[in-house]
């Protein structure tokens, strides 16, 4: 079965999103994202350029040479832009071979290792009691972990809070569709005022929910390890399931002195894009989470290779699904984290209604984990005349600013 054609398709329903479809020469499709939140044209260039071309006429089944000719026959390794593309023709690929074989993805990954994948949602509010009205109606919904991201007072937005003046105080807050624009939008920032602040949050959350609720935060990038390390210690009466990207992603050695002051759960690495990003991370046990989604770091192929080493040192999956990762990477990571051993839970920000109307829903939701739907591949359906129907749009991610101008992680 050879690899007849592919076609890049960019669209925007809601928000920016690169899908690949992959057509075999005996008509069976398969799909993969390549969705680079604010960098979507690069990617979509990338495999258009560079890597369609190469396709039509390799052997749809040869999934792990495929990954190993574009990886390493590129010459120019890893990176997000590679990266995002390698995993959409891995993901394509992987649906192609599970469909032909009359299998749910998972299925041909081992198997399923528990009934359902435990997912967080993202619960935020600039003051208290706009969060915990977040929290119950996360609750609602069937969640069973939360991530908490607070305002901090004296700042107009902040990162991962829905009533942040960028994402025009909407309820929903998707990281760019409020920011549809040429520039990004620029936000302040000042870590001492959030170091204060952030302890008092989670004390009163767990005051007002109770000690059983799985709690998780994001500092973003922001943090110097001593700062994460002072971070992490005022929050362990808090016990959460973790912290994340508490220190800014390339130094992995930042971590040593984070781990050395701090008991409270690391996750990182939503960023990285490859095995090699986590071999000081895994090795030394310096984290507890591997953060990297499906959609950025190689495809099936190349999360599952990071997430077997993480096993080898006890650290868990806890892959990236905010709504930049499309419903097609949401369901490939369902179906990889139902197979593996070493599951820890999955991100789950409900994508928006034009996004569904577009691509479907690929998961079940219900007793606060996901599972993947029982038919053959990914369990894709894509609606390619509306997904046309929504153009590109430039947005960008925010840039951020201490108070005295210069730039700072955001
Ligand atoms: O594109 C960037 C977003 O996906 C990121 O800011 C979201 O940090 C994030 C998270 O943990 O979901
Ligand atoms: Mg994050």
């Amino acid at each position: 079965m050879l690899i007849d054609r592919t076609e890049v398709i960019v669209s925007s329903p809601g928000r920016n999103f690169v899908t690949l479809k992959i057509t075999t020469d005996d008509g069976v499709v398969g799909w993969g994202d390549a969705t680079l939140n604010g960098r979507e044209l690069a990617v979509a260039s990338y495999l258009r350029d560079h890597v369609a071309p190469l396709l039509p006429g390799r052997d749809a089944h040869r999934i792990e040479d495929t990954w190993q000719y574009l990886y390493r026959g590129g010459y120019w390794r890893r990176g997000p832009v590679a990266m995002a593309a390698i995993a959409s023709v891995d993901t394509a690929l992987w649906d192609i071979k599970a469909k032909v074989a009359g299998l749910p993805l998972y299925q041909l990954l081992g198997g399923a290792s528990r009934e359902r994948c435990l997912v967080y949602g993202h619960a935020s509010g600039q003051e208290l009691p706009e969060l915990f009205d977040s929290i119950r109606e996360h609750l609602e919904l069937g969640f069973r972990a939360i991530r908490v991201q607070t305002g901090v007072p004296g700042f107009a937005s902040v990162y991962g809070v829905a009533s942040s003046a960028a994402s025009g105080g909407a309820g929903r807050y998707d990281y760019e569709p409020a920011r549809r624009s040429a520039r990004p939008a620029e936000e302040t920032w000042d870590t001492r005022a959030y170091l204060r602040h952030v302890p008092s949050v989670f004390e009163a959350v767990r005051g007002e929910f109770g000690p059983d609720l799985a709690l998780l935060h994001d500092a973003h990038h922001r943090l110097t390890p001593i700062q994460a390390a002072k971070l992490g210690r005022s929050l362990e009466p808090y016990d959460l399931f973790w912290l994340e990207d508490v220190t800014p992603a390339e130094n992995q050695q930042a971590l040593r002195l984070v781990r050395q002051h701090t008991t409270t759960p690391l996750a990182i690495g939503e960023v990285f894009n490859t095995v090699w990003d986590y071999q000081t991370l895994i090795s030394e046990q310096l984290i507890d989470y591997v953060r990297s989604p499906i959609t950025h770091g190689g495809g099936i192929t190349g999360v599952r290779r990071i997430l077997d080493y993480a096993a080898m040192y006890q650290v868990k999956s806890g892959m990236h699904g905010p709504t930049d990762v499309s419903p097609v990477g949401l369901a490939a990571a369902a179906h990889l984290g139902l197979a593996i051993h070493n599951f820890g839970i999955q991100e789950y920000m409900l994508h928006s209604e034009q996004t569904t109307a577009v691509f479907g829903l690929p998961v079940e939701f219900t007793e606060g984990g996901i599972r993947p739907l029982e038919e053959p591949g990914l369990g894709m359906h894509v609606d390619e005349n509306l997904a046309a129907k929504y153009e590109y749009e430039p947005a960008y991610l925010p840039t951020n600013r201490l108070l005295d101008g210069t730039v700072h992680d955001w």
